[in-house]
């Protein structure tokens, strides 16, 4: 059955009473903020008219309709080969903060996109995600046996399992976009290559990754442990970023603009993980910490110590709200999630 069809299906029965259309209210953590998205109409209401301006309040809104939506492209449980679609829902639905796709609706709503159209990419980009981190936590790579709060694929499942649901991930991302019928074909080509690019290799997650791995247990200079991080983490966010600028048809240099931005975020998106790796606990986490001191992995604190490191995501944190100064459209959101990153405990 393809990605497509899945589309078709009610709505997920995991997720409770979220409908396939209509409105949905959720309350965000901050109890004073109500998100009201229309999920098959103009679903930006909130966005468009500057409400939304708290990110805590957004990315709960968005982790809502992002797992509805993965629950009708991905295959049931029920379906065959039945224990890799298990694995994959193991590891999708595992609570993820999901905030790529999260930046991709914010991105793509800041230029004006209709929401219907940006979420299925949105999806893909998840997934992508999804496998990186099953993969990631491979004997093989991170040996990892905890990740988000529970057993990883290949400790829950067994090796195999994990190695095919990540691979399953990564094709159903591609065909989700290329049967994304709310989108032009040539819109789904550019956003395609744009998302292989940003996961592959040589500039991509999969080269980032493996020079990560090469560069463990040697001592790196600074340029080379940014270079790894732009590639390993970074350039999934930045694609998420520009694939909602390219669906809402922004101009080019505002394509420009969100480019740095994203790449100053992605960066201090990495920046907090490893700092997290040193400050929090696993219950924070929902991981094993102080992985990457023990196997003298290339990370920031260890480069600079905690307190330069400190220092130095304000750097990044104010390039983000600098790059945000050359866009006209309301970016009120978009700051207040570089905000939400620096703030983040897990
Ligand atoms: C296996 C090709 C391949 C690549 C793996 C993503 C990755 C590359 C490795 C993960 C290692 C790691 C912990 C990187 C730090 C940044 C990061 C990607 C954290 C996890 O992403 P979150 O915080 O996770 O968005 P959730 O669980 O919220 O989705």
């Amino acid at each position: 059955m393809s990605a497509g069809a899945h589309q078709q299906s009610s709505a997920p029965t995991e997720l409770g009473s979220i409908p396939a259309t209509g409105t949905i209210n959720i309350s965000s953590l901050r109890d004073s903020a109500i998100v009201s998205l229309k999920m098959k109409t103009v679903s930006t209401e909130g966005y468009q008219t500057g409400c939304i301006i708290d990110a805590r309040a957004f990315f709960a809104s968005c982790r809502a309709l992002i797992d509805s939506q993965l629950d009708r492209l991905i295959p049931k449980e029920s379906e065959e080969p039945i224990r890799v679609h298990s694995a994959i829902r193991w590891s999708l639905f595992a609570g993820g903060k999901r905030f790529r796709p999260a930046l991709l609706l914010a991105t793509g709503q800041t230029f004006g996109a209709n929401a219907d159209r940006l979420l299925r990419t949105a999806c893909a980009l998840e997934m992508i995600h999804t496998y990186s981190l099953i993969h990631d936590d491979l004997p093989s790579m991170d040996n990892d046996d905890l990740r988000r709060g529970r057993p990883t694929c290949h400790v829950k499942f067994d090796e195999a399992t994990a190695i095919l649901a990540g691979d399953a991930l990564q094709t159903l991302a591609f065909q989700t976009i290329a049967e994304d019928e709310d989108l032009a074909p040539t819109l789904r080509v550019q956003l395609i290559a744009e998302i292989a690019r940003a996961a592959g290799t040589p500039e991509g997650m999969v080269a980032g990754q493996a020079h990560d791995l090469a560069a463990e247990s040697r001592d790196v200079a600074a340029a080379e442990l940014e270079l790894i991080h732009h590639r390993k983490t970074g350039a999934l966010i930045r694609a998420a970023a520009r694939c909602g600028a390219l669906i809402a048809g922004a101009k080019e240099k505002e394509l420009d603009a969100i480019t740095e931005y994203a790449t100053n975020l992605g960066l201090l998106f990495q920046i907090t993980d490893d700092l997290l790796d040193v400050t929090a606990t696993a219950e924070d986490l929902g991981k094993t910490p102080g992985k990457d001191a023990r196997a003298r992995k290339a990370t920031y604190p260890a480069f600079y110590g905690v307190e330069a490191t400190r220092a130095h995501l304000a750097v990044v944190h104010r390039a983000c709200h600098d790059e945000l100064e050359k866009i006209e459209q309301r970016t009120q959101l978009l700051r207040s999630i570089a905000d939400f990153i620096i703030e983040r405990q897990a």
